[in-house]
């Protein structure tokens, strides 16, 4: 099992191997964190995108891509389409959500990469609800951690206190169980 740590903060600012961008299938930038990644990384983070869209089309809902980072001080971004909140479909959207996670640590140990820091996948525009949303993520995080690969530490950055509280006492209760 990697470390696995809570930050309270801004996932642009992170030195990391690769952070996780929270896109859209069409790879070209939007809202959010998206949003923030796209300033913080500046022009070379789209063209890169743009190579890909051309390439391959753009990104399922649940797959990733991975490009590098323009002016980040993480290596690389791993993009990758979360579900949009439909209660009606709730029971087909988790395991969407789950692979978000499960495939960007794929990836991430298919390059060898060390550390990964994540957002909260689908819950800002995506309206996934946010208890429901920290499960998925702590669940699929901790049962990909069992394997053995590069990846040394996994970062879950919060944004705002509403996700961290939730995210602590998750990750505690996970903790709590096992030992
Ligand atoms: N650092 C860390 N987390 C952040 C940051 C930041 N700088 N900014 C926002 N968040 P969202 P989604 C949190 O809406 O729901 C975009 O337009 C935010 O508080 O970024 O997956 C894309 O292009 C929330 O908890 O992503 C897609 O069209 C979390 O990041 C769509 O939004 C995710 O919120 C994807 O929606």
């Amino acid at each position: 099992m990697f470390d696995i740590e809570l930050v309270v903060g801004d996932l642009t600012t992170m030195a990391v191997d690769a952070v996780v961008n929270a896109a859209n299938s069409t790879l070209l930038g939007g809202g959010g964190v998206d949003g923030a990644l796209h300033r913080a990384a500046g022009p070379q983070l789209l063209e890169e995108c743009r190579g890909i869209v051309a390439r391959q089309g753009g990104c399922e809902t649940g797959d990733v891509v991975i490009t590098g980072s323009g002016e980040l001080l993480a290596r690389y971004v791993i993009h990758t389409v979360g579900p949009v909140w439909r209660a009606q479909v709730a029971d087909r959207l988790d395991p969407l959500l789950a692979s978000c996670y499960s495939r960007s640590l794929e990836l991430a140990a298919a390059h060898g990469l060390g550390s990964v820091a994540f957002p909260n996948i689908s819950t800002g525009v995506y309206g996934y609800p946010k208890e429901r949303a920290a499960r998925i993520a702590i669940t699929a995080v901790r049962s990909f951690g069992r394997r053995e690969t590069s990846i040394r530490t996994v970062i879950f950055v919060c944004f705002n206190d509403e996700n961290a509280v939730l995210y602590r006492r998750f990750l505690d209760a996970a903790s709590a169980a096992e030992s």
